[in-house]
């Protein structure tokens, strides 16, 4: 102890730095006591100092934090949208080459996610032609809002005659909603042979459009009704479009490369939609060639009064070249004539090398055969439809949905 304090005398600058540090750790006692007040005092700067950088530090890492977790959200919505749009494109992709190469296979295939299940029960009374629809509960359904649930409900209607369409109530927050509902269709005997019952799970969504989870179709034709039914199913991938019955043609295709000549020859249509109110139509069929996302030629048959079976049997010659082939597309459409009206369009098929399933088929035929006629029955779809996919490939709207050549 002797030794220490006459060294802090007899040096005047090692004396003032020992006054400075007594006095600082004088103040301690009021401050920071301890380690951390010894961890100050080592700092070589004022106190007012190290409490400005510390605040300084505390705000950027609070901005870190801020950002991050803004980040993460940002990110969770990106994915959300992305998937949805991956959704979109496989809805796409089924009716473009890619996929149509295999068109049922591509198609099932794709429903292999799983969206959940539903428990329904039917029961028809063919004495007051009267069908009993219950949607019991759904199970394991696939989540579609940010917070891994969702918000469903479910929708019942039949089809051809979509008149009547029933909902349940909506079931906040849950994959499991117990819904326990019924719902009556009028409808007979002959019709329900016909008829395809459509029961659609859908996701609330207050401030936006209500995402289909999944849906049933059941064709009541192939019901045995002599019991209640009551049944889980596997919710399956919705379809874009309604399959309405619009009915069906037959044409034939030939192609002459020497000649650059593709021949269309409209046959027959059958089952044609109910277009008039005496319950009949009055068709035509429309050829169209689109080349290079642009109308090209047409031509039209006459049209066969008041019958949904016409038989036509007109030919079309078109110059088209061996290199035009692979870009044109073939759109036939039938339409209903109206006198007093703007006439109808009860439905459309397009082929091409871009087209899908049966139709591609048909044309893949038609170029494998050259010279040769080759005929071929097609279901009708929706203009809608055709013009969507149409529009869809070439992102171009092409204006020719219901307007008359
Ligand atoms: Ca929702
Ligand atoms: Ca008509």
């Amino acid at each position: 102890m002797p030794t220490k304090t006459p060294l802090t005398f007899s040096h005047p600058s090692a004396n003032a730095s020992v006054v400075t540090h007594t006095s600082a750790f004088n103040s301690t006692t009021t401050g920071p006591p301890g380690f951390f007040g010894q961890l100050l005092n080592k700092i070589p700067l004022p106190r007012w100092a190290v409490y400005a950088i510390f605040a300084a530090g505390l705000l950027i890492l609070l901005v870190c934090v801020l950002c991050i977790c803004v980040k993460c959200c940002c990110k969770g919505k990106k994915r959300k949208r992305k998937q949805e749009q991956q959704i979109h494109l496989k809805g796409v992709n089924g009716s473009t080459t890619t996929a149509l190469v295999q068109p049922e296979m591509d198609e099932y295939g794709s429903a292999d996610k799983p969206r959940g299940r539903l428990l329904y029960s039917l029961e028809y009374r063919a004495q007051n032609s009267e069908l009993t629809v219950g949607v019991k509960q759904a199970a394991e359904l696939k989540a579609m809002d940010l917070g891994g649930t969702s918000d469903p409900y479910v929708r019942v209607y039949t089809l051809p005659d979509k008149s009547k369409t029933c909902e349940t109530k909506v079931f906040r927050k849950t994959l499991q909603p117990v819904f326990n509902e019924c719902f009556k269709f009028q409808i007979s005997l002959a019709e329900l042979k016909e008829s395809t019952l459509v029961m659609q799970v859908f996701d609330f969504n207050r401030f936006s459009k209500h995402d289909i989870i999944g849906e049933l179709r059941l064709q009541l034709g192939a019901i045995d009704w002599n019991h209640v039914i009551e049944e889980w199913k596997d919710l399956s991938e919705p379809s874009k479009f309604e399959q309405e019955n619009l009915g069906e043609i037959c044409f034939s295709l030939r192609y002459v490369p020497t000649a650059s000549k593709l021949t269309v020859v409209i046959l027959e249509a059958k089952n044609l939609k109910k277009m008039d109110i005496g319950g009949s139509s009055d068709p035509y069929v429309k050829v169209q060639l689109i080349l290079d996302k642009k109308k090209w030629k047409k031509r039209k048959t006459a049209v066969k009064k008041k019958t949904l079976n016409p038989y036509f049997n007109e030919s079309f010659n078109f110059e088209v070249s061996f290199d035009q082939i692979q870009r044109v597309q073939v759109v036939i459409s039938v339409w209903d004539h109206d006198k007093m009206s703007r006439n109808d369009a009860i439905g459309k098929i397009s082929l091409g090398c871009e087209a899908g399933g049966n139709q591609l088929r048909h044309w893949a035929d038609m170029l494998s055969n050259p010279r040769r006629p080759v005929a071929q029955w097609h279901s009708l779809l929706s203009a809608e439809q055709v013009d969507s996919t149409l529009a869809l490939k070439h992102t171009l709207k092409i204006p020719f949905t219901n307007k008359t050549f």
